[in-house]
């Protein structure tokens, strides 16, 4: 179960966000922090405390808090975003993190290691941790030793077209994993029951668990069904404005 979220309000910056999909064109700034808002709603309605940042002008992406650290059972870490417009978000988080968690708790991805928390997910207290162009070989590394060092473990997925791992798989508990693409087929993931996305609602892959209901992008009646049918409470949340920056459901937040 989850008892903390932790969000930050996209700055007016978000519109110059990185994109691999710019044809979507830009964001709308007001209808973002309108998504943003029901976001949070959505979140509530799962028994959630919110911890709402504020917005950091300074980092476009800022609001994708997911990427600058990872929280496990065990301890938080702050990681070291390979996408160098980032960088700064991890440390920015920092603060926040100490408001939860005392420094023995608290470990740090370092140079020249990099990663990114939409680069891992959690499956108990296994993390996957997929090696993609922001997270690299040296982050997973040190990623993996600290994880056992605290009794957790890790194992490397490689990626070939997703940003983040978690662009493509998402694990929604009760040993169900939702995958799409790539994922399909990967042996990794062969033990769970997999609910396979087509191709033309792959974004919807990164819906998230929490606290026993899935959170669903609007707008992808195949995925909403699916999880239903897989005995979800579902709850719709519109991520449109998000989408043009490769950013889901999962990047938004975190969850703890
Ligand atoms: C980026 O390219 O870093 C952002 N525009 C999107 C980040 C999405 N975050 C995630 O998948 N965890």
């Amino acid at each position: 179960m989850f008892k903390n979220v932790i969000v930050r309000k996209p700055a007016k910056s978000l519109i110059d966000g990185i994109t691999s999909n710019p044809q979507l064109g830009k964001p709308d700034y007001g209808l973002a922090l309108e998504q943003h808002a029901s976001y949070i709603e959505a979140l509530k309605k799962c028994g959630v405390a919110v911890t709402e940042l504020e917005p950091l002008e300074a980092y476009p992406d800022s609001c994708f808090v997911e990427d600058a650290a990872v929280i496990t059972r065990k301890c938080a870490i702050i990681t070291n975003p390979g996408a160098a417009s980032r960088n700064g978000e991890a440390m920015e988080m920092l603060p926040t993190i100490k408001k939860f968690f005392p420094d023995d708790m608290i470990e740090f991805i370092k140079a020249p290691g990099t990663l990114e928390g939409g680069d891992v997910m959690m499956v108990g207290d296994h993390f996957y941790v997929g090696r993609s162009a922001r997270t690299n070989e040296e982050g997973i590394r040190q990623f993996i030793e600290i994880l056992e060092r605290r009794g957790l473990s890790g194992s490397e997925v490689p990626l070939e077209h997703v940003l983040h791992l978690k662009t493509g798989v998402n694990y929604i508990e009760n040993n169900n994993m939702l995958v799409s693409g790539e994922f399909v087929d990967k042996p990794d993931f062969a033990k769970f029951n997999k609910i396979v996305i087509p191709e033309e609602e792959s974004y919807a892959a990164n819906c998230i668990w929490v606290n026993g209901k899935v959170i669903v992008p609007t707008g992808y009646p195949t995925v909403e069904r699916l999880v239903r049918e897989a005995g979800y409470e579902v709850i719709l949340t519109d991520t449109s404005e998000y989408r043009k920056l490769d950013g889901g459901l999962s990047c938004l937040s975190l969850r703890f």
